[in-house]
């Protein structure tokens, strides 16, 4: 497809068109994830710019790693149905910080606030109850996986990516769609063969624009909504069969509890 049908198609993309209806989702939220500086928020830069078509604009920054113990999870909305979401977390290693990323995987942070990182069971069993005191169940969750083709991938990191990336599959019906970045500086064929032993299905190297170069080209353009794309692409395959946006919900929150309670075990 080229550039002006693949921006007609997520434009016009609407959940209610579905073979079953919308069946209670209402939007449907693009959620990255990845470590710390391996190009989340200007990949959201970069779709933005590919959608919309205008000059090249900044509208995620590079967030300061203030090393606090609060966080915020910024969305930026793409089209009146989808959204892009930019979670916080760098650290896998860290068992505390895994649990925050599970809990905004399954959607129990909150958008656009500033919240307190959960230190305990009581923590994550106090913000679940207070999720559940306005329960959010309409969001249809895409995960996308971001990673560098700068950074050398070790043995360790991939112990950790890969039940992550089995999990998300598990709890959104989705396996991760992998984004590399800095396609140009490094060896990305090399970490595709990677992720593609890891089980992904769809993975993207990419070049995106940033600050230094936002140099717009078809090619470069296209990738980017062929991301989007194949996200649409994600949800129209899932949204074939009945689904239970409260079901979900409460298999999502068990996760959780079985989680931060093996975790704290
Ligand atoms: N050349 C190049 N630089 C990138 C790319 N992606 C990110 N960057 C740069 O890498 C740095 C970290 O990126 P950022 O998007 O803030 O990473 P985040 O922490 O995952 O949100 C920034 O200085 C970006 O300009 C890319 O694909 N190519
Ligand atoms: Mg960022």
């Amino acid at each position: 497809m080229d550039v002006d049908k693949l921006r007609e198609y997520i434009q016009s993309f609407c959940l209610n068109d579905c073979p079953l209806g919308n069946q209670g989702y209402t939007r449907i939220l693009l959620q990255l994830f990845g470590f710390l500086g391996h190009g989340k928020s200007s990949l959201i830069n970069s779709c933005k710019f590919a959608l919309l078509g205008k000059g090249f604009k900044k509208h995620a920054e590079a967030a300061a790693n203030d090393g606090g113990l609060t966080m915020e999870r910024k969305s930026y909305q793409l089209t009146g149905n989808i959204t892009m979401v930019d979670n916080r977390g760098c650290a896998m290693i860290n068992p505390y910080e895994m649990a925050e990323i599970y809990a905004q995987l399954c959607n129990f942070v909150p958008l656009d606030e500033r919240v307190e990182w959960n230190q305990n069971y009581e923590d994550m069993m106090f913000r679940l109850e207070d999720d559940d005191v306005n329960p959010n169940f309409a969001d249809f969750v895409v995960p996308i996986f971001v990673y560098s083709v700068k950074k050398a991938i070790s043995g360790r990191e991939i112990d950790e990516i890969q039940p992550f990336l089995k999990n998300c599959r598990d709890l959104t019906g989705i396996f991760p769609i992998i984004v590399l970045t800095n396609k140009t500086s490094g060896d990305f064929a090399e970490l595709r063969n990677i992720f593609e032993g890891m089980g992904a299905e769809e993975i993207l190297a990419v070049e995106n624009y940033t600050d230094e170069d936002h140099f717009k080209t078809r090619g470069r353009h296209t990738l980017f909504l062929e991301l989007i794309h194949k996200a649409l692409k994600d949800v129209s395959f899932c949204m074939k069969e009945q689904r239970d946006p409260i079901r979900d919900r409460a298999q999502r929150k068990k996760f959780l509890l079985k989680y931060v309670h093996e975790r704290d075990l």
